[in-house]
Formats: C-alpha cells, sequence, structure tokens
C-alpha cells in the first residue's frame, strides 16, 4: 500500500477536515482563474455594448453593465481571498492535528512495546522516526497537498473552457498532459528509494550524535574526539552522497517537464496561429487560448517540487507507520490482580530463557520465592541474576517453562498489575532529569513531602539531600549526572521504598555506598522486609546473611540453595566466596610471606 494510502487509512478522524481543505483548495483556484474570463467580458461589453454577453443576462445599459461586471469583478477577487485564506488555514491546520496526533500515537505505540524492541533499535534511530520523521508531515500537508489539489484544478477547469472555446485547438494544449503525468509517476518510484535512503542515513546520524553525547566524558577520557569526528564525518558523508543521489533525480525534473511544456505551448502557438490566419479560429479566442494555455501548463512546472516534498514526507511517514506497525509481541494477561491480594510467592518452573538470538542464560531453572521472607541469589556475574528480575516483571517471556505469581502464570496477569505489586531497585540506577523530589516520588507522583522525607530517611538519603544547594528541589541533571553513584543509588533505593510495595527487589541496590551506610540502610532493610517478600541479590555476602533463603546461580542453573549457615559450612561457590570475602582464603604467591 503506498504511504499516502496508509496515512489516509491511518487519519479516519481527520478525512472529514482533509475534503473540505480540498473543497476550498478548488473554490479558490475556480475564483483565481476567472479574470481572464471577466477580462474577456470587458472587451465584449466595449466591442459588442448592447449585444454583449451582459445583456442576454438582461442588463441593457453598457454603464450598467459595466458596474455589474466591477461588482461581479470585486467580489470573486474577494472570494479568492477568502478561499486562500481558509484552505491555507485549514490545509496547515490539518498538518498540525495529522502530526501531533502521530506524534501522540507512535510514542505511546512505542512505549508498549516490549523491551527486546529497545535493545535492538538504537534510541537516535527511534528518536529521529519520532520527532524528525514525524515533522517531515507538516512540510507536505501545509503546502504540497494544496499545490497538488490546485493544479489538478487547473487542469479541469481550463480544459472545460477550452473545449468550449475552440475544441479544434484545445486538444494541442493537452498534449504534454499525459507525458508529465507519466513521467511523474517514473520519477517518483526512482525517487522513492532514493529518499528512503536519506531517511535512513538520518536517523543513521542522529543514533551515533546521541550515544556520543551520552558518552561524553568516555569519549574525552580515552581521548576519541577525533576519532569520533571521523567517525561522524564517514556517517554525515553518507547521509550527503544519499542526498545527492535523490537531488541529482529531483533537480532534472522540473526542466525536463518544462520541455515538454514548451512543445504544447509551442503547438498551440503554430497551429492556432495557422487556424487563425486561415480564419477559422476568431481572433479573440486564439489570444485566449494562448494565454490560458501559460496558465495551464505552466503551474505543471511546478509539480517537481511539489513531488519532492511528497516524496520526502512519505518517505517519512513510510517509517513513522511502521513503527505504528510494529506488534507488541508480549501480550498482557486478562487477570486482575489488586494490589492488596498480592501474596507476594514467586516460583520459577524449570524455566529455560535467552535474549533474541542470544546463549542460554537460564537453563531450566527452578526457584521458590516465598511469600513475606527474604531470598537471596548470589552468583558470578553474567550468571543470570539480573535476567531473574527481568522475567519477574514480565519484560521478557520464558523460552520454555513458566514463572508464577501466587500460583498464576504471569503471563495470565494484568502486566501493570503485576508490576505495579513489585518495587525495585535496579543494578542500573535511572534518575529523570528534575529535582530530587521528582526522582523520590516517581511511582507516585501524588506522594506528601512527609511520606517523601520518610523513604529518604530509611534509604540514608536524607541527611545529603538536606545538604544539596536546593535541598529536595535540587536539580539532578540528565541521567542524575549532578550526583555521586551512591547517591543516585540510595535515591532510587527512596523511591522503591515509597511505594511501599508488596514485593520489594534489590538488584545490588548498595552496591555503590560504603560499608557504613550500607550497614545503615540494612538495618532499614531488616525492618521493612518484615512481612513482605524481599528479593535480594548482592555480591557482597554480608549483605544477604541473614536471608531466609540463599539461592547460589551458576550458568543459569542452581547449584546451591539453603541459609547462609548451611551454604558456608558446605563444600562449594558460597563457601568459597565466603571465605574470599571474609578474608579467610589468600591467593598468595609462592614465596610471599603471610
Ligand atoms: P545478567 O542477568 O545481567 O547477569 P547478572 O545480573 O547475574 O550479572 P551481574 O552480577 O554482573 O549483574 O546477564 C546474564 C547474561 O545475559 C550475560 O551473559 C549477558 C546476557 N545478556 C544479554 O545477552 N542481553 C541482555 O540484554 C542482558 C541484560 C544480558
Ligand atoms: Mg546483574
Amino acid at each position: 500500500m503506498s504511504p499516502l494510502r496508509r496515512l489516509w487509512e491511518y487519519a479516519t478522524e481527520y478525512r472529514s477536515d482533509a475534503k473540505i481543505a480540498t473543497i476550498y483548495s478548488f473554490l479558490n483556484k475556480l475564483f483565481d482563474l476567472a479574470p481572464p474570463l471577466l477580462i474577456g467580458a470587458a472587451v465584449d461589453i466595449v466591442v459588442r455594448r448592447e449585444n454583449s454577453i451582459l445583456a442576454d443576462f438582461g442588463v441593457e445599459d453598457t454603464r450598467t453593465q459595466i458596474v455589474v461586471l466591477a461588482v461581479m469583478t470585486f467580489t470573486i477577487w474577494g472570494l479568492e481571498s477568502f478561499f486562500q485564506y481558509v484552505s491555507s488555514l485549514k490545509w496547515r491546520n490539518l498538518a498540525q492535528s495529522i502530526q501531533h496526533e502521530l506524534r501522540m500515537d507512535a510514542y505511546g505505540h512505542v512505549q508498549g512495546l516490549e523491551l527486546s524492541y529497545f535493545e535492538d533499535r538504537a534510541t537516535g534511530d527511534l528518536m529521529a522516526v519520532l520527532n524528525d520523521d514525524v515533522n517531515q508531515l507538516e512540510r507536505f500537508l501545509d503546502t504540497g497537498a494544496d499545490d497538488v489539489i490546485q493544479t489538478g484544478a487547473t487542469v479541469v477547469l481550463i480544459g472545460i473552457v477550452f473545449f468550449v472555446l475552440a475544441p479544434s485547438v484545445a486538444w494541442m494544449a493537452f498534449i504534454p498532459i499525459p507525458f508529465i503525468l507519466w513521467g511523474s509517476i517514473r520519477y517518483q518510484r526512482t525517487l522513492e528509494p532514493r529518499y528512503a535512503a536519506v531517511r535512513e542515513q538520518a536517523a543513521e546520524i542522529n543514533s551515533q550524535l546521541s550515544n556520543n553525547l551520552g558518552g561524553i566524558a568516555t569519549i574525552k577520557s580515552f581521548i576519541a574526539e577525533k576519532r569520533e569526528v571521523a567517525r561522524l564525518g564517514d556517517t554525515s558523508q553518507r547521509y550527503r552522497e544519499a542526498n545527492r543521489s535523490a537531488i541529482k533525480l529531483s533537480s532534472a525534473f522540473s526542466p525536463l517537464i518544462r520541455i515538454v511544456i514548451l512543445v504544447g505551448f509551442t503547438a498551440t502557438l503554430v497551429f492556432g496561429g495557422f487556424q487563425s490566419l486561415d480564419g477559422s479560429l476568431e481572433v479573440g479566442a486564439y489570444s485566449v487560448m494562448v494565454f490560458l494555455t501559460q496558465r495551464l501548463l505552466w503551474p505543471l512546472t511546478r509539480l517537481g517540487q511539489t513531488f519532492d516534498l511528497y516524496q520526502r514526507a512519505m518517505a517519512s511517514t513510510s517509517r513513522v507507520l511502521n513503527v505504528l506497525d510494529t506488534e507488541v509481541s508480549l501480550a498482557d494477561g486478562t487477570v486482575a490482580l489488586p494490589r492488596k491480594d498480592v501474596d507476594g510467592a514467586f516460583a520459577f518452573e524449570n524455566v529455560t530463557f535467552a535474549y533474541s538470538e542470544g546463549p542460554v542464560v537460564l537453563d531450566g531453572l527452578s526457584v521458590e520465592i516465598p511469600a513475606r521472607k527474604t531470598t537471596a541469589f548470589v552468583g558470578s556475574t553474567g550468571a543470570g541474576k539480573t535476567t531473574l528480575v527481568k522475567l519477574l516483571l514480565r519484560f521478557y517471556d520464558p523460552v520454555s517453562g513458566r514463572v508464577t505469581l501466587d500460583g498464576r502464570d504471569l503471563r495470565e496477569l494484568q502486566v501493570n498489575d503485576l508490576r505495579h505489586a513489585i518495587g525495585v531497585v535496579s543494578q542500573d540506577v535511572f534518575l529523570f532529569h528534575g529535582s530530587v523530589r521528582d526522582n523520590i516520588a516517581y511511582g507516585k507522583p501524588d506522594a506528601d513531602f512527609e511520606d517523601i522525607v520518610r523513604a529518604a530517611k530509611i534509604a540514608e538519603a536524607d541527611e545529603f539531600i538536606n545538604e544539596l544547594a536546593d535541598g529536595y528541589d535540587t536539580i539532578v541533571g540528565e541521567r542524575g549526572q549532578k550526583l555521586s553513584g551512591g547517591q543516585r543509588q540510595r535515591i532510587s533505593i527512596a523511591r522503591a521504598v515509597l511505594i511501599d510495595p508488596p514485593i520489594l527487589v534489590l538488584d545490588e541496590a548498595t552496591s555503590s555506598v560504603d560499608n557504613e551506610t550500607e550497614a545503615a540502610i540494612q538495618r532499614s532493610f531488616d525492618r521493612l522486609s518484615v512481612d513482605r517478600t524481599t528479593i535480594v541479590i548482592a555480591h557482597r555476602l554480608s549483605t544477604i546473611r541473614y536471608a531466609d533463603r540463599i539461592y547460589v546461580l551458576d550458568r543459569g542453573q542452581v547449584a546451591q540453595q539453603g541459609t547462609h549457615d548451611q551454604l558456608a559450612d558446605a563444600e562449594g561457590i558460597y563457601s568459597g566466596l565466603w571465605s574470599v570475602q571474609t578474608g579467610e582464603a589468600h591467593d598468595r604467591r609462592p614465596g610471599e610471606v603471610a
């Protein structure tokens, strides 16, 4: 389906507006083409006096005829201006509305897509679609659509006048039109892939820019500035080349059209002239024809620009509509789970999972996470601990096996209810640009200030927040970059605490704070985790020492499980880790003295 068709199918609400705008454009052209006829009528009055066309309508007196004509002229030109105004108003507002709608729809849709979609696509690329590509549409709808309709109207209206005036020569003026139409369609087909390539390169630049600006500190610290400039240079060069190839073609259009038009124009001039000389064509009709041929054919030269706008807009529209057509592959469940009914017992039953095409991360994992208890996961880096959390939140579905909450498969539950029940402090803390207070209240925007402070106290964050320049109103910067790692982490703990969820997940929640602060946070958690399902992931075993049950993960499987005391005494990974962390095991080199 052509992008325009797709857009039409999409913009159901705006179809009537588009139709009205089309009518306005048509009327605008109708009144715009009237002046030559009015001039003709004026000449007619002066030459034929009491026998003029107006006299046929019953206006006998020549002076009155002139006045009537003047009133008509005034009205018609007035109407032309009026319809020019309303058509421009309608088209431009239509452009704004469709653009707004499309942007909101596309963003809403993208937000609803599952996480894996975002992992496979560069953020900058998506940004280009949601911003640049949506905006391209405006350019075409603003003026292009109006142009196309007015050109079409010109051809039809002048055609009618011509065939009424002088059918014997009229066809000559129309000779170029089939060629122009044929050429335009060919031209569009060739141009389409070229503009698609341009948009792709534009997105590429966008994603590179957003990536680089996000990683500016890394670029600087590895003195990679020159390399990055060169890399961007390459991308920009490709964009330029893609555009060049489109420009080469699009610039040739107008001149070619002009030549075809010239043929039609000259034919009318010559053959009309011959007929006129022979006396078979009225001199007046001949001059009107030559004059109108200009008005008929000239606007067609503008088609080049219009098609150019059109192609650019359609290349972008396709990209936006493609995003809108991306289907959500994680289907939402139907069973509601109000927060108050959540018990909080999770179970992984023989779960196997891999990220898209990647290697197996969880390999037939079976784990019980009892309700209202603290369950800990340890294991080497890359063992699949964070992956486990992502499955709990149903960011992904297992490849086989199932994950249940209170005995129900997560796939049955309404995903919003599920996530509403879980508070997560994730390993990669993300703060939004805004105040400390807004960041803590992110999961509960209507929270009272006292509750925010209480949550901050539990997270051992209140003290440092009060020392910030504007306290709770301090702006944290993009991604919270104006705060230290440990500060960010504590804000994200406060954020999870504030929503007071029945299930709390702490993935390396205290890994960036000092031991003393960690111990203080730990004491808060000990109070918090009473009667709450708490899942703790930590490398520092002191953090999970008092968990009710500890699972040791190794290569996507449970290697060991038990309490700290049981595991510390048993032979295995855990006791090994424990002795390293408590300093009982030393990896000494030969000859080294203890
Ligand atoms: P994680 O589950 O993130 O490992 P982890 O949380 O146990 O490790 P850490 O202690 O360092 O936090 O990743 C498990 C594997 O999955 C790892 O090999 C990387 C891979 N992986 C992907 O392939 N795609 C992804 O999007 C993620 C997050 C991980
Ligand atoms: Mg992890």
